[in-house]
């Protein structure tokens, strides 16, 4: 039976099940003519030139693309705007001061509803606030915050000032902090009391005071202040002369602020990632491609219509989705968001659906994880809640399995509500491949197609295209606006780890493959960087934390298939001889603790084993790839390149023993 209003399956050459969009939404989507794709690629610079005089320029710019230096572009160099009064004043300026910006839910039950002219106000305040402490273009501010709005407030007010933030993740360790703090030299920290999770306060403020108190990097302290926002009201200390409550400065400050243009290339922000070293790197984003791209996805993947919809993004400020579809995008677009604290847990599972209900949110963007478990907390759930408003579905992070999708489509969108899949990454800046819900006919587990403007390819070890049917590595052939500018401090890391390979293409880290109708399946990472509920985590940086630790000789870290979290962190590690302290037990337990206040809460090992050899190579490299399947209870595959081929045995006895 084919229903197209329903979007029912139908089936499709490969045996694949596909989802038209229904004639009903395509008549109101807005792109619903699949000429935008031909046109785009035609000639993309003027494409996107076109997109980016969608926003406010100070100056108009007269140059689209400089590719004279590459792999360093230059988008729209010699135009000018503010991102900040792109985000908010324009909207005000239009009459739109009293359209909701933001429904704000804390996770205790505390509401605030902000319009465009009070968050504009707001923003302005702080932006004379940030003034009078010292921030000015080209500084760098540190944002270390819950999920409050005072989070977007502080970064809209950094951006009006031209000045750059690095919003680290509330999750993440004092030492983490610290590290970002130092390769960027924040002048400025801008922090909380504590936020609320899981039912509880979690402090935030105390870790702040620890990071700063270590050794650092060997050179002086960059910061000089730290403002705290009260949100949770729990002691904390304030240092005399560093501290400051933010409402008792801010509060002396007016909301009159004009904003000024600044160059295109201008740095917005700086936002870390987990690479193939222990170093993370600050992947570096500026102002107007940037802008333009969020803004322009943003609209055309979940189809917004800014007068009407109730958009919410799950994801934390902490992360570049949070950056690019809670504040940048969605603000540019006038967008009526919601913002939610705390988890989705608590006080029960209803709470989202509660959300959903409650503000009529017809839009939803979260990640796969997030979908698999409420899947396992089952449907009955979600089917308590009124979710009729719901016309759109977004999901991001990792593949999304096709159970998965099946069950968000069913349960959350009534089967009726198209899902786009989104793949892109902090590097890339915004969505680069993703379904069009007016034009796409949706595969779950596929991405599918490349956005207008965007040269996405998949290739083999050459460089070379692969045929349709094949898999090979996702790379993208030409710039895009919103493409990241550098490494922080370290072109050559850029140039060697995104550029290096191919020369001419940007190499994503991704396997990909490409299907009969030329649709794109991610295939997850070719590097040694897992994918833990959608965040990135490093294999080496876990690997350094354990061995860190001074009962631990050496440590191999993998990221194992996970029902949950789609991988999780599984170490194996050998004691130091010496070490009798310890039993096997009490090191595993102690060393998932270490890794998670080392690192931060989401790098917690799944599992630790205590093993007393490592499997190698002749050469003396870790083969990861035994472990990985030895962890997954997988069939070990080839031993023969080990030096020591028993000690695979040893390991996958002791596994099959823990099943
Ligand atoms: C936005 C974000 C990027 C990595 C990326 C890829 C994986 C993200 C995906 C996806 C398959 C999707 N990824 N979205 N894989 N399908 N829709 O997640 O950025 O944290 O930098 O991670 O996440 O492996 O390379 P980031």
């Amino acid at each position: 039976m084919t229903d197209t209003t329903h979007g029912t399956i139908e089936s499709h050459s490969l045996e694949v099940e596909s989802y038209p969009p229904s004639a009903e939404f395509t008549a109101q989507a807005n792109l619903n003519d699949p000429a935008v794709y031909w046109q785009a690629a035609q000639d993309p610079e003027a494409y996107w030139a076109g997109r980016a005089r969608e926003l406010k320029w100070t100056k108009p710019f007269e140059e689209v693309l400089d590719w004279s230096n590459p792999p360093f572009a230059k988008w729209f160099a010699d135009g000018e705007l503010n991102v900040t009064a792109n985000c908010l004043d324009r909207h005000v300026a239009a009459g739109l001061g009293d359209r909701v910006a933001f429904y704000f839910e804390g996770e205790p039950g505390d509401t605030r509803t902000i319009t465009y002219g009070e968050l504009t106000h707001e923003v302005k305040q702080a932006a004379n606030m940030l003034t009078a402490l010292g921030v000015t273009a080209g500084d760098r501010v540190a944002i270390y915050m819950p999920m409050i709005p005072e989070t977007i407030v502080a970064m809209l007010a950094v951006a009006r000032l031209g000045a750059a933030h690095s919003v680290v993740f509330g999750g993440f360790s004092a030492e983490s902090l610290r590290a970002r703090i130092d390769d960027a030299r924040a002048e400025l920290v801008i922090t909380a009391d504590g936020g609320y999770r899981k039912g509880r306060v979690s402090a935030l403020k105390p870790t702040v005071d620890d990071a700063l108190a270590l050794a650092g990097d060997g050179q002086p302290l960059s910061v000089e202040k730290v403002l705290v926002v009260k949100r949770a009201g729990n002691d904390i200390e304030m240092q005399e002369g560093r501290d400051l409550w933010w409402h008792d400065e801010v509060a002396s400050y007016d909301g009159e602020h004009t904003a000024v243009g600044f160059p295109a290339e201008n740095p917005l922000f700086i936002l870390y990632t987990s690479g193939t070293t222990g170093k993370p790197k600050g992947i570096l984003h500026t102002s107007g491609g940037y802008l333009t791209q969020a803004a322009a996805t943003h609209r055309d993947v979940f189809d917004l219509k800014p007068e009407t919809d109730v958009y919410w993004c799950t994801a934390d400020i902490g992360w570049v989705t949070g950056h690019s579809y809670v504040v940048y995008g969605p603000l540019a677009n006038g967008a009526t968001q919601v913002i939610y604290e705390g988890t989705p847990d608590t006080p029960d599972w209803g709470r989202w659906w509660s959300l959903i209900e409650k503000y009529k949110i017809s839009i939803l963007y979260t990640a796969p994880t997030a979908i698999r478990a409420c899947m396992k907390v089952g449907r009955q759930v979600p089917e308590k809640y009124d979710l009729s408003a719901i016309r759109v579905l977004g999901s991001v992070g990792e593949p999304i399995n096709p159970e998965a999708w099946r069950w968000y489509h069913e349960v959350i969108g009534g089967g009726r509500a198209p899902i786009v899949d989104t793949w892109w990454q902090t590097e890339t800046g915004a969505i680069m491949i993703a379904p069009l819900p007016g034009l796409t006919r949706l595969k779950p587990g596929s991405a599918q197609v490349p956005q207008p403007g965007i040269d996405v390819n998949v290739v083999d070890d050459q460089g070379g295209r692969v045929d349709r049917g094949q898999g090979g590595l996702l790379t993208i052939r030409r710039p895009w606006p919103s493409m990241v500018r550098t490494i922080w401090g370290d072109d050559a890391r850029f140039i060697d780890t995104y550029w290096a390979k191919f020369g001419d293409q940007y190499f994503a880290g991704d396997g990909a493959r490409v299907d009969e109708d030329g649709d794109v399946w991610l295939l997850g990472r070719v590097d040694d960087v897992m994918n833990v509920s959608g965040h990135r985590l490093s294999t080496a940086e876990i690997e350094s934390a354990l061995v860190e630790h001074n009962a631990v000789a050496e440590a191999a870290v993998v990221g194992a298939d996970d029902e949950t979290t789609g991988q999780a962190v599984v170490a194996f590690v050998i004691l130091k001889s010496q070490q009798t302290l310890l039993s096997e037990e009490e090191a595993e337990a102690a060393l998932k603790k270490h890794v998670a206040s080392a690192i931060g809460a989401i790098a917690r090992p799944r599992q630790v084993f205590v093993v007393n050899e490592l499997p190698k190579t002749r050469s003396g490299k870790i083969m990861r790839r035994l472990l990985k399947d030895a962890a997954e209870g997988k069939e070990i595959g080839d031993t023969t390149t080990l030096a020591d081929t028993s000690v695979m045995q040893t390991i996958s006895q002791r596994m099959r023993a823990e099943r």
